[in-house]
């Protein structure tokens, strides 16, 4: 244990990479799919059934388990992993994200942001210093820095305000990192956020900061917060092309399957993102002839098919599409969690296709193809 934290690349086809990270708690293949288990768990799924999707990393929020049920109760079971009983890896965001989309009820100073929980209103205080603390009692192997996430549609100024806050509290989340003992005995990778918003000069300007500063990992913050389709692709690949070649890049918050192949081939590597459990609680699935909505009247005699016949989950083999519909038109809690593990499994493996094209190199024509098929509708 420790010191094992390192990233090999494995192939390249144009600017996608096919790589692995080796963390305490597993290799992970990248590009990867990271599922969202914000408070601890990924929502209406188990352990069991995550780890049945394929994925080996799962992400989790310092935010929410910060507010409850409490770092120090975490750091009580012998971490996250244990307490929710993942025997995978761990990635935990940092809070920059959260606690500045709650901006009517923040301030923000220099030594960090002051906010109202969501739950109950009670004041709190968020500072790179404390984030590491809260970060390393609840152990993921991955961890981020705390970062100032503006909108990228908010002027210049605020953006480049932004970028000098996120390279000064990057600063102190590493040198408050270093001093923090490990978390019991195991190696926590500490990941850089560039933010610059759609503005190529600050981009660049952060991206170089944080490289000399030599972090394990870099993600990219900031996207896919009001810019456009394209230059969220476009700044994706202007940010990756500025990261060291021996590091992984973490698009955060992204996307819809077609955004992730699409970054891909801009060279990242990590993604992570809400979609797939919240679209399925809401009936909406992910396939790999485009997207539908399981209350549609078209499902109501469907016995014969599958939600997608191309896919091997558990839901995809046990059920069809008339079932699943009467479960969620009824109400049964059984839809959201057949649907939830469906699309899960969709992602993690779409992206894991992904790699298998850049290692025998048919990445860009499968990629074309495939971004066509799944963004349309089935
Ligand atoms: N910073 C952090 N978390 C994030 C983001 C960010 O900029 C985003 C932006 N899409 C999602 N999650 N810390
Ligand atoms: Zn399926």
């Amino acid at each position: 244990m420790g010191n094992t934290f390192s990233f090999e690349l494995h192939g390249r086809s144009g600017d996608a990479r096919a790589g692995v990270f080796y963390t305490d708690h597993g290799p992970v293949e990248t590009p990867v799919f990271m599922p969202v288990g914000t408070q601890g768990c990924v929502k209406t799924l188990s352990p069991h059934d995550v780890s049945q999707t394929g994925a080996s990393i799962i992400l989790g929020n310092t935010y929410h388990l910060h507010l409850r049920p409490g770092s120090e109760v975490i750091r009580s079971a012998g971490g996250l992993h244990r307490f929710e009983n993942w025997g995978g890896a761990l990635l935990t965001d940092s809070g920059g994200f959260q606690v500045f989309s709650l901006k009517d009820i923040s301030r923000i100073t220099e030594e960090g942001v002051e906010f109202s929980s969501h739950l109950d209103g009670s004041r709190h205080f968020f500072s790179p210093e404390k984030v590491m603390e809260i970060e390393h009692n609840i152990g993921a192997d991955i961890i981020m820095a705390f970062d100032e996430c503006p909108s990228s549609t908010a002027s210049r100024e605020v953006i480049y305000a932004a970028v000098e806050r996120t390279l000064r509290w990057a600063e102190r989340s590493l040198e408050a990192h270093h001093r923090l003992p490990l978390h019991f005995g195991y190696e926590q990778a500490l990941f850089g956020i560039v933010q610059g918003g759609i503005h190529r000069d600050y981009r660049a300007y952060c991206a170089e900061k944080l490289v000399a500063m030599d972090f394990p990992g870099y993600a990219i913050g900031g996207l896919a917060v009001g810019e456009s389709t394209q230059q969220l692709y476009d700044i994706s690949r202007y940010t990756a092309s500025l990261l060291p070649v021996d590091k992984p890049r973490y698009l955060m918050g992204v996307g819809k399957p077609e955004n992730i192949l699409e970054a891909i081939g801009a060279g990242i590597d990590m993604f992570d993102c809400v979609m797939p459990t919240r679209n399925a609680r809401n009936s909406s699935v992910f396939t790999s002839q485009g997207r539908l909505n399981i209350k549609n009247s078209a499902h109501r005699l469907d016995f014969s098919t599958p939600l997608d016949p191309a896919c091997t989950c558990y839901t995809c083999t046990h059920f069809s599409r008339a079932y699943l519909r009467h479960l969620y038109k009824a109400g049964e809690i059984l839809a959201l969690r057949l649907l939830s593990l469906h699309n899960i499994h969709f992602y993690v493996n779409l992206v894991a296709e992904a790699r298998r094209r850049i290692v025998d190199n048919s990445f860009l024509e499968w990629k074309e193809e495939t971004v066509h098929a799944v963004a349309g509708k089935a």
